[in-house]
């Protein structure tokens, strides 16, 4: 066979292969992708990973393809070593399709990572920690709800400064309202990560992480600890629930009232906290 039928024969393949992955992972599996639809950054998450997904699956098939390909067309038989092509080396056309094309992808990706970053069109930070003064903000950020994430080994409890500053070992959010969570840590460093919110953010001693979330629904979502911690790291989890308007303004006041006596001894709210020995020194 000739090196154009070979060419030609590959392309199609490649081509085929690559129609096939696109409808089937990107069209019929592409919903079911994490992490969800629950919030604004879990939606704004999904986008990018199917778009990333479908710029990808073209070179994943190009790969598949090619060695396929080779397995099965350049090998040697029975009758003898197989003639092998001319070789590539020099051949200009093949270099520039290459360098344009790979440019284009990896310029076209920052150029929309760029963009959205630049626009922060409804992702506001896409749930990452911004550190105290967040540069993506819902439109009525300073109408959210703040809740603090307070971490330490081994456990997770929420400071409610709205509500009298009452802190628990529950999170609850309302939904369809934008909360303003404030990561910190009591003594050493870990990772808020509430999955289907598409929140994630680092819990710093001394740090005051500011991270949005709008949830659309309400449900429950996992919450771990994403940093290693210590010897109990593995068991830093908790689940949170969203819940309706009325059933939050019912379950913070019942939360108000049961540890009303704890409230009352704990220090004053405050966006930092600084452990032991760093206070010490
Ligand atoms: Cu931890």
């Amino acid at each position: 066979m000739s090196e154009r039928s070979h060419l030609r024969n590959f392309l199609l393949l490649w081509l085929g292969l690559t129609v096939v992955l696109e409808v089937v992972v990107v069209v019929i599996l592409g919903h079911d992708i994490p992490p969800g639809s629950m919030t604004n950054d879990t939606r704004a998450q999904h986008d990018v990973i199917v778009t990333l997904t479908a710029i990808a699956l073209p070179v994943l098939a190009m790969v598949w393809t090619y060695l396929a390909y080779a397995a099965v067309n350049f090998r040697a038989s029975a009758d003898g070593p197989l003639e092998d092509g001319a070789p590539d080396r020099g051949n200009a056309r093949l270099q520039i399709a290459w360098v344009a094309v790979t440019a284009c992808m990896v310029l076209g990706l920052a150029a929309y990572g760029s963009i959205d970053l630049l626009s922060g069109a409804g992702s506001s930070g896409v749930g990452s920690g911004e550190g105290p003064n967040p540069l993506a903000k819902p439109a009525n950020a300073g109408k959210a709800l703040q809740v603090q994430v307070i971490a330490q080994q081994w456990v997770w409890t929420f400071r409610y400064p709205a509500y009298g500053g009452v802190e628990t070992p529950m999170l609850e959010i309302p939904v369809g309202t934008d909360v303003e969570f404030h990561v910190t840590s009591l003594d050493v460093v870990h990772s808020f990560w509430a999955i289907e919110l598409g929140v994630k953010a680092d819990a710093v001693p001394g740090a005051d992480n500011v991270a949005f979330v709008t949830a659309d629904r309400t449900g429950s979502f996992q919450v771990r600890c994403n940093e290693l911690c210590g010897l109990w790291h593995g068991h830093m989890n908790t689940t949170g629930h969203v819940v309706g308007a009325s059933v939050f303004k019912q379950w913070i006041g019942g939360q108000e009232s049961k540890y009303a006596g704890v409230t009352k001894q704990l220090p004053p709210y405050s966006t930092t906290y600084y452990p032991q020995p760093i206070r010490n020194g």
